[in-house]
C-alpha cells in the first residue's frame, strides 16, 4: 500500500463521521488554497492486540518510521511520532496509547472487556488504522463511567481505530498566513474551536502553533439501546517555524498535544 491510498481511506473513513472536515476543506478551496495535511493522529489500548508496539510495523510497512517520543502524565497516555523515511511532504503520524493500567479497576474492567474480544492476529494490514472499533458497542453506563476518568478512553470504546484528525498545514496556506487569520475566518464561518489553554496552542518561539474543532457530534445508540450524541472526530491547524539551525520544526510538544486531546471532550 502506498502512502497515498492510505491516506485516502484514512480520509474516507474520517470525513464519514466528521463532515465538518470536508466542508473546512473546501472553504479553503474555494479561496483558491490547496490544503495539504500536516499530520493524522490515531488513539488505542497498551496492552492489546492493537497497541501501538503491534502497530508500529503497519507504519514502517508504508515506509514510516519513529523520530520523537511523548508521555502525557494526568491522561496516562503514551505516544511516539512517524514520518515518511523519503517523503517529507507526506502528512507526519502521532501514535498514541491509553496505558489502561493506570485508570481505576472498574475502568480497567470495562476495557477489558472490549480488549478480549479483539482478535489476537487484529494487526495484519495498514488497513487496520481504519477498522475502527474491534468490539461490540458499550453500554451508556459504560461509556459514561469511562469518561468520567478518562474522555480519551470514552472515545476509543465507541469509534476505535480511525483517524481521530487531520491537520492543515498553514504553512503551505496563501491567503491565511497565520493561525490567527485561519482561527478568525473558522469562528466568522460558526465553528467551535478548542479553548482549552487558549485558541491557539504554543508560540512561535515553541516553534508550532496548532489550533482545532471541537469534534462533531454523531447520534449514538448504545447497546442497552441508550441514545445519545456523542464527540466523533475534529479538524486541526499547525503552523511550523524556523529553528535556528534553518531547519522547520518537524515534531510535536507535550503542552500543544495535551490540549489538543481535550477536542473529543463530552464536556
Ligand atoms: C492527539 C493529540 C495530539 C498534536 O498535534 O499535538 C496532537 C489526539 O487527539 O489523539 O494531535
Ligand atoms: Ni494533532
Amino acid at each position: 500500500m502506498t502512502p497515498s491510498d492510505f491516506f485516502s481511506a484514512l480520509w474516507n473513513s474520517y470525513t464519514q463521521i466528521t463532515p465538518q472536515a470536508q466542508r473546512i476543506q473546501q472553504l479553503f478551496e474555494s479561496h483558491g488554497e490547496t490544503v495539504l495535511n500536516d499530520h493524522v493522529a490515531f488513539r488505542t489500548f497498551n496492552n492489546s492486540p492493537i497497541s501501538l508496539e503491534k502497530l508500529e510495523p503497519q507504519l514502517e510497512a508504508i515506509g514510516y518510521k519513529a523520530y520523537g517520543a511523548f508521555i502525557f502524565e494526568s491522561k496516562h497516555l503514551k505516544a511516539r511520532c512517524y514520518k515518511h523515511k523519503t517523503d517529507a511532504d507526506s502528512p507526519k503520524i502521532f501514535l498514541s496509547e491509553l496505558l489502561v493500567e493506570e485508570l481505576p479497576q472498574h475502568c480497567q474492567e470495562i476495557i477489558g472487556k472490549f480488549i478480549a474480544q479483539i482478535p489476537a492476529d487484529a494487526v495484519q494490514s495498514p488497513a487496520v488504522f481504519w477498522a475502527g472499533k474491534l468490539w461490540q458497542t458499550p453500554t451508556e453506563a459504560d461509556y459514561l463511567a469511562l469518561a468520567e476518568h478518562s474522555e480519551y478512553a470514552a472515545w476509543l470504546s465507541t469509534i476505535g481505530l480511525q483517524a481521530n484528525h487531520f491537520t492543515v498545514s498553514i504553512n503551505h496556506l496563501k491567503k491565511y498566513p497565520t493561525i490567527k487569520a485561519v482561527n478568525q475566518m473558522l469562528i466568522d464561518e460558526g465553528y467551535a474551536l478548542n479553548q482549552v489553554g487558549g485558541l491557539v496552542k504554543g508560540t512561535p518561539q515553541s516553534f508550532l502553533e496548532q489550533s482545532s474543532t471541537m469534534a462533531d457530534k454523531v447520534d449514538y445508540t448504545f447497546s442497552d439501546g441508550k441514545q445519545r450524541t456523542i464527540p466523533s472526530c475534529f479538524y486541526e491547524f499547525a503552523r511550523r517555524h524556523f529553528m535556528a539551525d534553518g531547519n522547520l520544526f518537524d515534531s510535536f510538544i507535550e503542552g500543544n498535544a495535551d490540549k489538543i486531546f481535550d477536542s473529543t471532550n463530552t464536556k
